[in-house]
């Protein structure tokens, strides 16, 4: 049943008996794969399951619809689309229910993320992006419900992008003419979350290739419809975003009920060709479904669900209203669809008994290489009976796992330290170091891109000044960076609040959207979540977006998506995806509560994964984004607000050079206290230490640059050894990111071993900075405050010399 009606034709060639036998052989297998998971987690062989049963027909209705090239972004129901695309085989689907790490078993995720996350491996070997027209891809599903429609609205951007931008039409690999549809799923009660308001919208406003699927299956685990949506009914709330007809801007929405094979089949075909070939985004409302097994493995719906409910969901279960049909319409027999279930049953056996051998038998091969060892070792020492105890533990365990040997090993070698270096201790010593490093692969690996782009393998050119060159406006520093790298990489395009028309609030990107067009440079709504989505998904297939959030105190709104989803996109695929996300936004210093904000430890707490650029002034900056632009890393670029309009010198390569991340710069030299700070702090430390000097205090002055990576060459430790006193100064609150900073360098870097004085942090008060210049200057750290710390210090070293100010 369509909501609207459009011109656009049913299915051409009408299903055979052939397809529909297939598909209800392969609704069974799944059905069985969530059967057989489910009693797998209470037998103790996985810690947790959540199942797609009760929403098997209207994914083969969709995996009909979809084709190479198009990308998903869903949720944890969706095993049966998984393998009716081809993109996931039911041993890959048990070893991740077991949490197999071996990237071959279990190409998702190797392990790292729960079952029922699917992802294909959009990376070739050595990192880059594979021709993704021909395959059927699936972007890295994430846990938070609704996490997954920002990254959707960006898939479904680039079709937008390569269908109307000619510049983009030679990037064959990536696109066919922005054909591909971004097919989404989210469940009922996820429909609650703002991102999903939020998606729908930006999609209606950028009219781009998005079809969005609502499995509704009345709950949202024991939370029915009638505490999650308005009327109970999603189609029926967003009817607004109906257009009016062919050619008018807005969606097509359709309702179909989830066990109407037929229907779903049909409701699919037209909702894909009008999506396809218009650009028109989609929103199908499956309604009816049903939850058979409950939510998950963590409880039992008859608690919540009625009688009456847990009746209507069995007449109601997909898979039963498929075979009634099958059978009324005359397209098979009792019989033959009894020998299918059967079947169906069969293969899943297969599978899982395949994909438990396949994680099992390695962990029990490595338990007994360490029980020979072990044994050797016990045996040399002739020590007690506790070790020999320990060691037929771990021999005797019937479900060893990697932790119990490895632990075994510690203890072990622990208990022996007194004893002599025999050939045995060193073994099991060596075969440790050698479990340790195999498990930090499989479990620490891949945060960052490991590929020729990686940040630390782009080439740094330093920047050059031409003789007496203009001292300009900062901003236009940027400026001129911006336009040579959009003159470079037609790949490039940023989008943000203001970044259009005006070219952003502080003018970087002025002129730029004529010179380079809408598409290039654009304005958005104010949508700060949706905007990170937007380029998570752009960039995810292989363009490479800047993603504008206007003050850095707006980053709460996107800090989420940033942290569940880009930040671990490497990791949680063991780099089977990325997402070259440079993230721009301006923060610090300026006015008032909500635009002088340095929430930096929020910010280093939440987005491993994403490096964090801290430039002092725009010179700085357009060095980052020359290294970022020419990387495959995703980054957050923090601009000093106060810094549009002071004076710096343009370089002449200034879309060229480049500058390294996590390599520090001394600002000034000094011998008596080495103060560690960035961003718009720099200038004022530079100022205290101009006054310092006047009082015969040499400060060493220290910019970060960076904060992830964090001083990767341990230039800090080198000031530290020469002024034997350190400060941490910035503008987060007190143990914020100068905690961060003094925990770099006091503990990795080891500096204690050269203070002589207690280090000290300085940073803002610990509200929010009050509006005007005397809220700054008793918020945040000023120039006084600087110099009374680093003068106390020496005061207490010195007093004759240095008598107490106060
Ligand atoms: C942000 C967030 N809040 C809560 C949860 C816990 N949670 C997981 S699934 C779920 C219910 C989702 O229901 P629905 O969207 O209807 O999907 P269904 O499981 O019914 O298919 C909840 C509350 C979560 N994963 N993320
Ligand atoms: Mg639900």
């Amino acid at each position: 049943m369509s909501a609207a009606e459009t011109a656009v034709p049913a299915l051409t060639a009408p299903l055979t008996k052939a397809d529909f036998l297939t598909d209800y052989r392969l609704a069974w297998e799944s059905r069985h794969a969530s059967l057989a998971g489910r009693k797998e987690v209470f037998m103790g062989k996985a810690k947790f399951g959540i199942f797609g049963d009760g929403k098997e027909v209207p994914q083969l209705a969709m995996a009909r619809a979809f084709q190479n090239g198009d990308f998903r972004a869903g949720y944890y129901r969706d095993q049966t689309f998984m393998v009716a695309i081809g993109q996931l085989t039911w041993q890959q689907y048990f070893a991740q229910l077991y949490a197999n790490p071996d990237v071959e078993a279990e190409p998702a995720t190797a392990g790292r993320a729960m079952n029922g996350h699917f992802a294909t491996r959009m990376l070739d070997e050595d990192g880059n992006l594979t021709n993704l027209t021909q395959t059927k891809n699936s972007s890295a599903d994430i846990s938070p419900t609704a996490g997954q429609m920002p990254r959707l609205l960006g898939l479904a951007y680039a079709s937008k992008l390569f269908r109307q931008n000619p510049e983009l039409h030679q990037f064959t690999h990536l696109s066919n003419n922005g054909n591909e549809i971004a097919f989404g799923t989210i469940g009922n009660a996820s429909t609650s979350e703002g991102m999903f308001f939020e998606a729908l919208n930006a999609a209606g406003v950028l009219q781009v290739p998005m079809l969005v699927s609502v499995w509704d299956d009345h709950y949202g685990i024991s939370v029915p419809a009638e505490y999650q949506t308005t009327k109970q009914s999603i189609s029926e709330i967003m009817m607004g975003l109906q257009r009016d007809g062919e050619g008018q801007s807005g969606f097509e929405i359709y309702v179909v009920r989830g066990w109407d094979y037929i229907g779903l089949v049909d409701t699919y075909q037209r909702a894909a060709a009008v999506c396809r070939e218009q650009h028109v985004p989609v929103l199908i409302h499956v309604t009816e479904l049903t939850q058979p097994q409950g939510h998950s493995t963590s409880g039992s719906h008859e608690r919540y669900k009625s009688k009456d409910r847990l009746t209507w969901e069995e007449d109601h279960d997909c898979l039963h209203k498929l075979r009634e049909w099958l059978l009324a319409e005359g397209h098979a027999t009792e019989l033959e669809l009894d020998d299918i279930e059967k079947e169906a049953a069969a293969v899943i056996k297969t599978a899982r008994t395949a994909a438990w051998a396949a994680f099992f038998d390695p962990i029990k091969a490595e338990r007994d290489e360490a029980v020979a060892l072990l044994e050797k070792l016990v045996a040399d020492t002739g020590t007690e009976n506790t070790l020999h105890e320990q060691v037929e533990q771990l021999k005797t365990n019937p479900t060893p796992i990697r932790a119990d040997i490895v632990r075994t090993m510690r203890r072990i070698l622990r208990a022996v330290r007194h004893e002599k270096r025999s050939f045995g201790r060193r073994a099991v010593q060596r075969h440790l170091e050698q479990l340790l490093a195999e498990n930090a692969d499989r479990y620490n690996s891949n945060l960052f891109s490991q590929s020729e782009q990686a940040i630390g393998n782009i080439e740094e050119v330093p920047a050059t000044f031409a003789p007496g060159a203009a001292q300009v406006d900062a901003r236009e520093v940027l400026q001129a960076c911006f336009d040579a790298n959009f003159q470079r990489d037609p790949a490039i395009f940023a989008i943000g609040e203001d970044v259009g028309k005006i070219g952003d609030v502080n003018q970087a990107f002025a002129g730029l959207q004529e010179k380079f067009g809408e598409l290039r440079v654009t304005d958005t709504g104010i949508r700060e979540c949706t905007i990170i989505g937007q380029g998570i998904g752009a960039a995810l297939r292989g363009l490479r977006p800047i993603t504008e959030i206007q003050y850095l105190d707006y980053l709460l709104y996107a800090i989420q998506i940033l942290s569940d989803d880009l930040a671990n996109l490497q990791y949680r695929t063991k780099g089977g995806q990325k997402a070259p996300l440079i993230v721009r936004t301006r923060g610090h210093r300026l006015e008032g509560i909500w635009h002088s904000g340095s929430p930096m430890q929020m910010i280093l707490g939440s987005i491993r994964g994403i490096h964090v650029c801290v430039p002092r002034n725009m010179t700085q900056a357009a060095g980052f984004y020359n290294t970022l632009l020419r990387s495959d890393e995703p980054a957050l670029v923090i601009e000093p607000l106060n810094g549009y309009r002071l004076k710096e010198t343009i370089p002449s390569n200034v879309g060229e050079f480049t500058l390294p991340l996590g390599r520090p710069e001394v600002l000034k030299q000094g011998t008596d206290v080495t103060v560690v700070t960035y961003g718009s702090m720099c200038r004022i430390v530079l100022d205290a230490a101009k006054q310092l000097a006047e009082v015969g205090i040499s400060v060493e002055v220290v910019d970060v640059q960076t904060l992830l990576p964090f001083d990767t060459d341990q230039l800090i430790l080198d000031s530290i050894r020469k002024t034997n006193r350190v400060v941490f100064a910035d503008e987060d609150v007190p143990g914020g990111a100068t905690a961060f900073m003094m925990q770099q360098v006091l503990d990795e870097q080891q500096a204690y071993r050269f203070l002589d004085a207690q280090p000290r942090c300085l940073a803002a008060q610990p509200h929010r900075p009050a509006y005007s210049s005397d809220g700054d200057y008793f918020s945040k750290p000023n120039a006084e405050d600087v110099f009374d710390t680093i003068y106390e210090m020496m005061s207490e070293d010195a007093p004759e010399q240095f008598p107490a100010i106060y």
